[in-house]
């Protein structure tokens, strides 16, 4: 790429970002709301195949997203792995991540792995286990894992029967997964559970990966952190200790908000973009690392919104490109925090935008891949097929 292209990213940082894969998930393309109650959309995908379209049309746009997560209870259609292999690569796309639900069904009201009773506990390894039957048989090699587990009140559970119950679930799991799936353990601190929760944290997260088994690693959802905490420093320490596998990338302003990424704290984002080009510098390679949106755009139109977000990921890992990454650790070495901070500020105060652009339209995508969706005409279409087909507010999301 010459010089004019590449405006102020060099042929390697264009490299890598063109091998920044960013997985769509499913449910982001569906009706969401709160807890409070739904805003229906027209356009809004109501089956597994609209998903699908929806999510091809992202990546059409954006050429970044060749994958799609899946949640089993809410996607896999009557004919199973076959089907859902077949719906995705008719789109060009695949299956990415696959998603186990144990906290919809009324048996796990009081958890599922770590229930008190055996009965639910079985129930819920089984699902896990036809979870790892259905990405083998789809070629997903992710299993990600997030459980609503946890207590309400003090002196409710158990805190150290409950956490025995996922080491022996999470290793039955593991065990039966073949190479070279990998098991994903997210962690969040609250939330349903209001007490506690038994993977409340990345350290737990962690805990629970290194005994299940070599492949299970440490999911971060960027929107499961207590304020004020130091998403970063997470993200350096379980690179080093080999143990990230995955990210969930949304915005937060208060708890988990699912925004869209990078809409609230766009330099925390480029941080944490820069902890994993750190990693990777001294790795000497990429890291394996499944990079997957989770987020729940309630009121914006949600292509819309996946696609700024794939937009916005990918300016802000451009920006932490552009760190200089001798000079700050020349300016570490003798202690000149001034300049070392410099390095980031001055990388994240450029206007990557136009060489994005040029990028995008040297690889032939749409320079700019919103304004080409708006102009598409994609929404107008898809509402006028979805609409006849939709029906009063009902289901579930999370
Ligand atoms: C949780 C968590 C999981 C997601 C569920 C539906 O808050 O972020 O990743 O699968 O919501
Ligand atoms: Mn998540
Ligand atoms: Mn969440």
């Amino acid at each position: 790429m010459d010089a004019m292209i590449s405006g102020n990213l060099d042929a390697t940082s264009l490299a890598r970002l063109g091998r920044l894969a960013i997985e769509l998930p499913s449910w982001g393309f569906a009706d969401t709301g709160t807890r409070f109650g739904k805003f229906l959309q027209d356009a809004a995908a109501l089956s597994l195949e609209d998903k699908l379209d929806d999510a091809a049309q992202v990546h059409r746009l954006t050429g970044a997203c060749p994958s799609v997560a899946i949640h089993v209870l809410w996607d896999v259609p009557p004919g199973g792995a076959a089907e859902l292999a077949q719906a995705a690569a008719s789109r060009g796309l695949r299956v990415g991540s696959i998603n186990p639900n144990l906290f919809q069904d009324q048996c796990y009201r009081h958890g599922s792995v770590a229930s008190e009773d055996a009965l639910v506990r079985r129930r819920a390894i089984a699902h896990l286990l036809e979870s790892v039957e259905l990405a083998a048989a789809v070629g997903s090699r992710t299993l990600a894992l997030w459980f609503a587990d946890g207590t309400n009140y003090p002196g409710q559970g158990s805190v150290s029967r409950r956490k025995r119950w996922f080491h022996e679930a999470l290793a039955e799991v593991h065990a039966a997964m073949p190479e070279p799936m990998t098991m994903l353990v997210e962690y969040k601190p609250f939330e349903p559970a209001f007490y506690h929760t038994d993977i409340a944290d990345w350290g737990m997260a962690c805990a629970f990966a290194r005994r299940a088994g070599p492949r299970a690693k440490v999911l971060v959802d960027t929107g499961h952190h207590l304020p004020g905490q130091n998403i970063e420093h997470i993200v350096s320490f379980l690179a080093d200790e080999g143990m990230l596998g995955g990210f969930h990338f949304n915005d937060r302003h208060y708890a988990d908000d699912d925004l869209t990424t990078g809409s609230i704290d766009p330099y925390r984002a480029f941080r944490i973009y820069l902890a994993i080009l750190e990693a990777e510098r001294e790795a000497g390679r990429d890291l394996e690392i499944d990079f997957m949106i989770d987020q729940s755009h309630n009121l914006k139109p949600k292509i819309e919104a996946m696609i700024q977000t794939v937009t916005t990921v990918q300016e802000l890992f451009a920006k932490a490109l552009l760190v200089d990454l001798d000079a700050l650790d020349a300016a570490r070495a003798r202690h000149d925090i001034v300049a070392a901070e410099e390095c980031l500020k001055r990388a994240f105060a450029t206007d990557v935008r136009p060489a994005l652009a040029a990028w995008r339209a040297s690889r032939g995508l749409p320079a700019d891949p919103l304004a080409a969706h708006r102009a598409s005409g994609y929404e107008a279409r898809a509402a006028a097929a979805r609409l006849p087909r939709k029906k009063s507010a009902g289901g579930s999301y999370a």
